[in-house]
Parts: C-alpha cells; structure tokens; sequence
C-alpha cells in the first residue's frame, strides 16, 4: 500500500506552516528569548521573491512562528529579495545585517521596540545600502551573506564572495556603528579545484582556541569547515574539511547564546524533484539546533542541544546483544518514523555494523546507516530508500576514525524525511528520505563480516514541537 505524502512532513524539526524556507538567518537570543529567522517564499514551495521568515522559542526546541519580518521594498535596494544574513545586537538595538540583490548589496534594519519580547516589527535604516559594491579593483563574482562580530576596535563583517575565474573568497570590512563601513582586505580566499568557486554564507567565529570559518560552496553544494589562526585580521586556516556530507545539509549559521554555547542550525534541502514539493505545498527544513565545541584534536565536536531530550516519549531499551551477519528477528517490534536512536556498538571484527532504517517487512526499501571498519567511513546509503525515482537514491560517506576503546555511538533523529546521524559527536550526515511504502517504517540493528557486541540499544519516540501535535497539511498558496 502506498502512503501519502504527508508522512514525509517534519514534527520535530523548524520548518514554517507553508511554502518554501531555505537559510537560517539572523540567530539571536534576545534577553533570553531565541530569535530565528529564515529564508522564506510566501508564494508557493519554491525559491522566489525571498523574504525573511521569524519565529521564536524560549526552549530551543518548541517554536512560534511570528509574521514576516523583512519583505522587499518595492523600489528599495533589497526589490528583488532579501537575501541572507545575520543579527547582532548594538547599544541595546537589535539589529539585521543582510543582503539585498540585483545588485547585491549589504543593507540594514532595527527593531522597532527593544522592548518588545518578539522583536516583531523591524525598520530598514534610511542609509541602505550601507555597502553598495564590491570593493573596487576585485573583480568578483558574488557578494553576499554578511556575518557580523564585535572585537575591541569596531564591528566586523564577513561578507562571502568569489574571484571571477578564481576560488571562493571572504571579503572583511570594519564599521564603528554597522553604518559606515570599510573595506580591510581578503580574510581568506580557497583555490577553485579544491574548494569551488563561490563561498556563501560566511560564519567565522573562535572556538577551543582556534578560528572557525564555515563557507558554503559553489559548486560543490557543500559545507567546508576551515580550522586555522587569525592574527591581525587575516585567517590562516591548517585544515579544511565537509562538515556534513550527507547531501542535505547546507547554508548553516552559528551564534552564541546567553550561555556561551555556539548553536548552529543548517538548511536541509529537499532530495525529491520540484513538482512533489509543489505539490506537497512545502519544501525545506532546518536541521536541529547542534551544539559545537573543539575536540582536543582541533577537529570540531558536534552535538545536538540537550534541550532536544525533552521531546523524548516511549522508549525501548536493549542491553548486551550480540548481532550476527544473519536473519534477526529480535528487532522486529521497533518500528517508527519519528525517532531518536542511540546504538552503542563494539564492532569487534565486522566490516559493517550499524541500523537499517525506515525498512519495509519484505526489505525492498530501506536506508542503511553504518560504519565501514575496512574504509574508516560512516557511510548513508540511500540506494534503496524509495521506490520514487524523483527522489536521490545515493550512497554518501565521512571519514571516521574510531577511538582507542573501539566503540562507536550513533545518534539518530528521524523525522519523517529527515535522518541526522551524529557517529561520536565527531561526524554528522544529514540526508532526506521519501519511502513509499507504508509499512517502512523498520529500524534494526545489523552486522556484516563477523559478530558485533551491541551494548545498547535506546530507541524514544518523538513528540511534535508544535502545540496542536502534528501541524495541518500546509495549505497550498495560488503560484
Ligand atoms: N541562499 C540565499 C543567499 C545565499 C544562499 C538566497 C545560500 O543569500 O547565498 O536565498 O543558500
């Protein structure tokens, strides 16, 4: 039997009532309260006339989505959209640093009333844009998504951007009042056959004694994660890599909260062709909030906010098994869609070991999670998760070394489409899944090669972070 669509609908992951979101935008806490807002097309599940979604949470986790907070100005400098960016707060004032096109240009706006706990209403500054071009002489291709910070002597903005012919690039401008701004120099600019061409979506930002700079990149379509030193105002980045290699996740913003934690939301795209998601009226989520932190090795630690465990509900929980490269059917009542799965698995001498999830009872679709022991790899496979071939059926992997004592922990969120496998908080792959049978819906552990030890097995139902449980079908807008 073939399911509807709607099952494919997040529950528990950031996505507006309807229509198209991409970007995270303007991360905020605000006298406690978080502030998010988002690349959102009111018109319909696709990418046009872009404007600024806004919702809040006291909780990181249950969200309340507010009115639009930035539309285009007709005849305005963000006309054609209003293209990603950030939030900072000065003096008191909220403020939005973002990108309006054609030309890009970098523009800013307030909130109307400090005071007003859901910052609802916000006032384009009457000197946009406040930077109108590129800086002169650089010929570049692309200027946009600027990241704004405060060090002693005045705001910085990293603004991503790409050498015409060239790599991608980051250009760092200074203001004393995010008004009037000029141009420094390169923070840091990649080599196009290594790195693409165009860097957007800057973040940069110090952590464990080191400077992160995360870029998205084109045409790579991928998140590269630069570790390095940032000495008078240049970064010098020693170590390059994908932040999640999943295929979904993309366009990630950080912030720090009133507790000093850096969160990071990612956009997940949707891995289904543009007619379903016209269709099913909505396209796009956000990734849940992660906490990142370094590794004593300089490699960056991922994990999702601890917050996330209060949507937990029924859980089951096996101890001590040993898995067989065989037919199992001491799995067979674990079943679900909307899941957290935390496996912990001494793989001993299997050459894969890990959870088949979202699997039918004859076996025809299923998603594999699993690490690769001969390849050092976390490895999603993807090849048979739907019979739909509108939909990206691939096999993707991330390095991963395990440590001294041989364990591997995966966490794993489901959500209806969405699989966020977090392997010893040190790798994250993010995919989207769209199986199209109903009885899909199967998660066992398994192991390939020899035996593997199981030490445990934690499976929780998720709740809706939505107040009426599940949201509506979104209604469909007129295109
Ligand atoms: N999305 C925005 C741009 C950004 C891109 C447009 C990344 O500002 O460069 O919606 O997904």
């Amino acid at each position: 039997m073939r399911q509807s669509t709607e099952p494919y609908r997040p529950i528990y992951h950031f996505l507006p009532p309807a229509n198209w979101m991409n970007d995270p935008n303007g991360l905020l806490q605000w006298r406690g309260r978080y502030h998010l807002f988002y690349q959102y097309n009111p018109t319909g599940a696709f990418h046009g006339t872009i404007h600024w979604g806004h919702a809040v949470s006291d909780d990181l986790v249950r969200w309340r989505d507010l009115e639009i907070a930035l539309a285009p100005t007709p005849g305005g400098p963000d006309k054609d959209g209003v293209f990603s960016g950030c939030a900072v707060g000065r003096e008191g004032v909220p403020t939005l640093v973002y990108t309006g096109i054609f030309p890009e240009v970098q523009c800013v706006a307030e909130a109307a009333d400090p005071n007003d706990p859901d910052l609802a209403v916000w006032r384009k500054h009457p000197a946009n844009p406040v930077i109108a071009a590129p800086p002169a002489g650089l010929e570049v291709q692309g200027f946009r998504d600027p990241f704004v910070w405060r060090e002693a002597d005045g705001w910085y903005c990293a603004v991503g951007s790409g050498i015409e012919g060239g790599g991608g690039l980051v250009l760092l401008y200074r203001s004393p009042d995010l008004v009037h701004w000029e141009y420094l120099h390169e923070l840091c600019r990649g080599e196009a056959d290594e790195s693409g061409l165009l860097w957007e979506c800057p973040n940069f930002f110090p952590i464990g004694g080191k400077h992160v700079l995360l870029v998205s990149s084109i045409p790579l379509n991928k998140v590269l994660c630069l570790v390095g030193d940032y000495r008078q105002h240049r970064f010098t980045p020693a170590r390059t890599t994908i932040l999640d290699d999943g295929g979904s996740f993309y366009a990630p913003q950080v912030m720090l909260d009133e507790r000093g934690r850096r969160l990071m939301w990612g956009w997940l795209r949707e891995d289904r062709d543009a007619q379903a998601q016209l269709a099913a009226g909505w396209s796009g989520v956000l990734s849940l909030p992660t906490e990142l932190s370094m590794n004593g090795d300089g490699t960056l630690r991922l994990r999702p906010v601890a917050e996330l465990t209060s949507l937990r509900a029924a859980h089951r929980q096996y101890r001590d098994v040993t898995i067989r490269p065989v037919q199992d059917n001491r799995f067979d009542s674990i079943a679900g869609t909307r899941l957290e799965i935390q496996a912990v698995f001494a793989p001993g001498a299997a050459s894969q070991v890990g959870l088949y999830l979202f699997q039918s009872r004859d076996g025809v679709e299923r998603t594999c999670v699993f690490f690769d022991s001969d390849r050092q790899e976390l490895v999603i496979d993807r090849e048979r998760s739907s019979l739909d071939p509108g939909t990206v059926r691939d096999v993707r992997s991330a390095p991963l070394r395990l440590p001294p004592d041989g364990v591997l922990t995966l966490r794993v969120f489901l959500d209806g489409s969405v699989i966020e496998v977090f392997a010893n908080d040190r790798v994250c792959l993010t995919s989207r899944v769209y199986p199209t049978l109903a009885d899909s819906r199967g998660v066992r552990p398994f192991a390939n090669g020899a035996a593997a030890a199981l030490r445990s097995l934690d499976v929780w139902d998720m709740l809706s972070i939505w107040p009426s449980g599940m949201r509506a079908t979104p209604t469909r807008s007129p295109m």
